[in-house]
């Protein structure tokens, strides 16, 4: 003879609860019932299985450095212009960077993820391509 609905439903709680860790306990209502199935997990043989918990491992992208470098026929003006055009800078920070090439023979103008950087590379070679000028522009993995 089958139990009114009602009757059934607590009978099947009551059951859960015996099975409940008394971590569980408090959290009754707030767990589903595969967590409280999933204490003691079983293989298909019926041994116990160990469930390890790995922390998911997230890798921050590589970064990758922008360098320009110095020539002895690009026009100190026009890499001004580049690096404001392309790099966002403003004038003075332009031409204090320029300055720096012109100096030290390279430096770099900008760290970017792989992407970003190959198209600044392509934008400044194209760029200088089109007007003539020798200037060179690369990229370099970051450390
Ligand atoms: N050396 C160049 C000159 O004297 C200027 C220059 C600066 C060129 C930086 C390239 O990346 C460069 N006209």
């Amino acid at each position: 003879m089958s139990s009114p609905s009602f009757l059934r439903s607590k009978l099947r709680y009551i059951r859960v609860l015996k099975n409940t860790c008394g971590f569980c306990l408090p959290r009754m209502q707030m767990l589903p019932l595969t967590h409280m199935m999933a204490e003691t997990p079983k293989d298909d043989d019926g041994d116990t299985i160990v469930v390890t918990e790995t922390k998911p491992k997230t890798k921050r992208p590589p970064l990758y450095k922008v360098l320009l470098l110095n020539d002895d026929y690009t026009p100190m003006e026009f890499v001004v212009h580049v690096l404001e055009r392309f790099f966002g800078l403003s004038h003075a920070q332009s031409f204090e960077l320029m300055l720096t090439v012109h100096k030290k023979g390279l430096a770099v103008v900008g760290v970017f993820s792989h992407e970003i950087a190959e198209t600044k590379v392509a934008q400044v070679m194209d760029y200088a391509r089109r007007h003539q000028h020798p200037l060179q522009c690369t990229m370099e993995k970051e450390e």
